[in-house]
C-alpha cells in the first residue's frame, strides 16, 4: 500500500476512506481487533453521516483494508487518541506506540505525518526519537504535523473542504505534505512550520472555549440580575463588531473540554484565560445540578409532594448521539445521585436504549413533568410549547 493509517476511530477512519476512495491503497491500522474485523466486512463502528457508504465502497474496490499491525508505505499517518491523564499532564504514549509500530518498515524517503492533537514540541519529540532508534534513517525522512479540523456528524464534508494547516519540520517537509494532501483537500492548504501547526490546533479550540465561557459567565450574570441572557446576547450581537456564542449547560466533547489543557499544562503563568474559561464552563455544569437540587426542594416546600422530574437531553451537544464527556449527563448523573424519591425521566431523542439511563419519550416526559430541565437544544425539543404550569430550567435557550 501507498498509505498506511495508524488509528482507525472518528478521524482515521474517514481519512483513509477518503484517501481509498481517491484511488490510493490504504492499510489501516487499530490495536482493536473487533475495529478491525467490523471495517474489513465493510462496516463502521461509529455513527457519523455518508461514512458506511465510503467505507464499504473503498473495501469492496480493495482499495483499504484493516489489520491490528502495519505494513511498509510511503506515508504514514498517525491519527490515534491523545487523551489527557489528569489536569496535569497531556498522555502521548499512543502516539508514541503508534510511532514505534511502523518504526521498523520506515525506509529513506518516507513520509511521517502526525494527526492527532498534540502538546507542542510533540512532532519534534517523535522525530528524535525516529532517529535514535533508527540512525541508519537520520536525516532522511519527510516529517510534518497536520492538525484535523473536522467537526463531528458534518466529518465527510469538512476533511474535503477545510482549509488545512500544515506544518514540517523542515521547508521539504512542508512541501511534500502540502503534495500529499493536495490529493484529497480541496480546501487551501497553509504551509508553517510544525511547532506552531501544534499550538494553532490548541488555540482553536481554546479560542471557541473562552468565547463558551465568555456566554456561560454572562448567563450566570443574567440569571442574579433577572435578564433573559438569550435576549440580552441577541441584542449585543447586533452591535456590528461584536459576536457573542451561546450559553449552555458546559462545554463537553472531546476535544474543547480537553484541548485548552494541553496549553495550560505547559504554559501555567502564561495562560490565565483559558485556564479560567475552563473553569468558568466546568462550574457552569455544577451550578445547572445545583439549580435543578433548588428547584426541587422549592416545588417541595410550595405544593407539599415530591415533583416529578425531567431531565431533557443527555448528549454532548445539539442532535447527535454522542454522550462522550456530556455536560448534561454529567448533571444527570450529579441530579440522581441527590434523589429522594422524586419521579425522574430522562430523555434523548437520537438514542434508543441506554444500559444506565432508562429513557423516556420527550413528549411524554414534558408532559408528566412539574420541573422541566433542558440540558441539550435538541431539535425535537423546540415543537414543544411553552406552558405555565410548569417549571422549567433551560439551560441552554430551547423556548429562549
Ligand atoms: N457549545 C456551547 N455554546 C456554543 C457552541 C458550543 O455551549 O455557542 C458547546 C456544545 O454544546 C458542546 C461544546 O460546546 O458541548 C463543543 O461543541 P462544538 O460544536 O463547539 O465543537 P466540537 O467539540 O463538536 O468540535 C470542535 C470543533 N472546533 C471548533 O469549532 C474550533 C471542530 O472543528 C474540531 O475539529 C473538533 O472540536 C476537534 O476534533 O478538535
Amino acid at each position: 500500500p501507498e498509505v498506511v493509517m495508524m488509528g482507525l476511530g472518528y478521524i482515521g477512519l474517514p481519512t483513509a476512506a477518503l484517501i481509498a476512495q481517491g484511488g490510493t491503497q490504504v492499510h489501516g491500522v487499530d490495536i482493536n481487533q473487533s475495529v478491525v474485523d467490523t471495517i474489513n466486512k465493510g462496516k463502521i463502528h461509529i455513527v457519523e453521516p455518508d461514512l458506511g457508504e465510503s467505507v464499504a465502497r473503498a473495501v469492496e474496490n480493495g482499495m483499504l483494508k484493516a489489520a491490528t499491525k502495519p505494513v511498509e508505505a510511503n506515508v504514514y499517518l498517525i491519527v490515534v487518541p491523545t487523551p489527557f491523564k489528569d489536569k496535569n499532564e497531556p498522555d502521548i504514549s499512543f502516539v508514541k506506540s503508534a510511532t514505534k509500530a511502523i518504526m521498523p518498515f520506515l525506509k529513506k524517503g518516507d513520509m511521517y505525518i502526525i494527526e492527532s492533537t498534540s502538546p507542542v514540541g510533540t512532532t519534534e519529540k517523535m522525530m528524535h526519537y525516529i532517529y535514535e532508534e533508527r540512525p541508519d534513517l537520520n536525516g532522511s525522512l519527510h516529517i510534518a504535523y497536520c492538525p484535523e479540523r473536522v467537526l463531528p456528524g458534518n466529518v465527510m464534508h469538512e476533511l474535503v473542504h477545510n482549509d488545512r494547516v500544515i506544518g514540517g519540520i523542515d521547508d521539504v517537509s512542508t512541501e511534500k505534505a502540502v503534495n500529499f494532501y493536495s490529493q484529497y483537500v480541496k480546501g487551501e492548504l497553509h504551509k508553517t512550520n510544525a511547532r506552531t501547526a501544534e499550538m494553532c490546533k490548541l488555540v482553536e479550540n481554546s479560542s471557541r472555549d473562552v468565547q463558551i465561557a465568555f456566554a456561560n459567565e454572562l448567563s450566570l450574570i443574567c440569571d442574579k440580575a433577572n435578564i433573559n441572557v438569550w435576549e440580552l446576547i441577541s441584542l449585543a450581537n447586533r452591535h456590528p463588531r461584536v459576536n457573542i456564542l451561546q450559553p449552555g449547560s458546559g462545554v463537553g466533547g472531546h476535544c474543547i473540554a480537553v484541548d485548552p489543557y494541553f496549553i495550560v499544562s505547559d504554559y501555567p503563568m502564561e495562560s490565565k484565560i483559558i485556564g479560567t474559561a475552563r473553569e468558568v464552563n466546568n462550574y457552569k455544569s455544577f451550578w445547572c445540578a445545583e439549580k435543578v437540587q433548588n428547584a426541587k426542594l422549592q416545588f417541595e416546600l410550595e405544593h407539599g409532594r415530591k415533583p416529578k422530574i425531567a431531565l431533557m437531553g443527555l448528549a454532548f451537544k445539539p442532535n447527535i448521539d454522542d454522550l462522550r464527556e456530556s455536560p448534561a449527563k454529567y448533571i444527570a448523573q450529579k441530579v440522581l445521585q441527590n434523589a429522594n424519591n422524586e419521579e425522574y425521566y430522562i430523555v434523548e431523542p437520537n438514542i434508543k436504549e441506554h444500559n444506565v439511563f432508562k429513557l423516556t419519550a420527550y413528549q411524554e416526559a414534558y408532559k408528566e413533568a412539574d420541573i422541566v430541565v433542558f440540558l441539550v437544544a435538541h431539535k425535537e425539543f423546540s415543537t414543544l410549547k411553552a406552558n405555565a404550569q410548569k417549571i422549567i430550567l433551560d439551560f441552554c435557550g430551547v423556548f429562549k
